[in-house]
């Protein structure tokens, strides 16, 4: 990271941050914190991205911090010669809609699935992305405020689920260095209404279809479910004692939209989640978390009964990553 090299780039150019569709807490609060930090080096910003903002909580969120994001349907005038920094995305990935201006930088969590040259890359496998853009504040001592360090907080508490999943060293340094400054109660309260009522009936469902394969729990939901949601249920049937691999999914235009979670040492979940839906769809992640979609071919192309042929594809690849972990042994 060389936040002197960032602020070079765009100086002087029309600036947007562009998170990925759909954004979540993590993907705002690390747009916001990068749009801050910029602010404080001379360069305005315009937060972007396409899809929507789907759970209560995370609308909330952007009034209680006051981000203003806009929706690309508003942004009618993004020149293809305008700056793109994609946030907790990377380009040509499926969560990330082609905007018209040009991806000059990246500052990313997640692992790279598709390679592309941006002129400034930050790409960190860590538990979020928040943690990354506070590590710009740290290093270029500018002033931390409460508003950003409680946002950025919350990004990294949402997405690393309260420091249980795919957190790494570097994230509790960052949370060590946000805490001293953030509103605590204010995350607290957040933290703690992030449930709607609507999401009982996806539960419901999820618990009431899971099945159970040896240690992996399928969960299938026949209606379209935020992202989010999903991947909650996905944490809440990981859960269970005898289930270390979870897969979610939710019937999405005519496919699926899958959440896949690992609590072991021997899977990847980004890996498994890529594999089997290869050919019907596409998918892939971090090893504790994953997410992917089927397609309506895919799903068509499945036959007679696509939820069985969906735990096969998935119990095979499981059982090749199996013996892999077993010859390295
Ligand atoms: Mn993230």
């Amino acid at each position: 990271m060389n936040w002197m090299r960032l602020v070079e780039l765009l100086k002087g150019q029309k600036v947007y941050l562009q998170t990925h569709n759909y954004p979540d807490p993590d993907a705002l609060a690390s747009a916001y914190g990068m749009q801050v930090f910029l602010r404080a080096h001379g360069v305005e910003t315009t937060i972007c991205y396409a899809g929507n903002i789907e759970k209560n909580s995370t609308k909330r969120m952007i009034e209680e911090f006051g981000i203003e994001a806009v929706h690309i349907d508003e942004l009618k005038d993004m020149k293809e010669s305008d700056y793109i920094v994609t946030i907790d995305a990377q380009k040509h990935n499926s969560n990330i809609t082609d905007f018209p201006g040009d991806e000059v930088a990246c500052i990313d969590h997640h692992p790279t699935i598709v390679p592309y040259f941006y002129q400034y890359s930050d790409i960190r496998i860590c538990g979020a992305c928040a943690s990354i853009v506070a590590d710009y504040f740290r290093q270029s001592d500018v002033n931390l405020d409460v508003n950003t360090a409680t946002a950025l907080l919350y990004g990294v508490k949402m997405d690393t689920d309260s420091f249980n999943r795919g957190v790494t060293d570097f994230d509790i340094e960052m949370f060590g260095y946000l805490h001293k400054v953030a509103n605590n109660y204010k995350i607290t309260s957040l933290y703690n209404s992030n449930m709607e009522i609507e999401d009982l009936y996806a539960y419901g469902e999820a618990i009431r279809n899971i099945k159970i394969y040896d240690n992996v729990g399928f969960a299938r939901i026949s209606f379209d479910c935020p992202d989010a949601l999903i991947a909650m249920i996905s944490d809440f049937i990981l859960g269970l004692d005898v289930v270390e691999l979870s897969v979610v999914y939710a019937t999405r235009s005519g496919g699926y939209k899958f959440s896949v979670r690992n609590e072991t040492d021997i899977y990847h979940a980004g890996t498994i989640t890529q594999k089997a839906l290869q050919g019907i769809g596409g998918g892939g992640g971090h090893f504790s978390m994953a997410g992917g979609f089927m397609t309506k071919d895919g799903l068509e192309s499945l036959g007679e009964n696509p939820n069985f042929m969906i735990r096969q594809r998935f119990m095979d690849v499981i059982a090749q990553e199996l013996e892999e972990y077993n010859k390295r042994q």
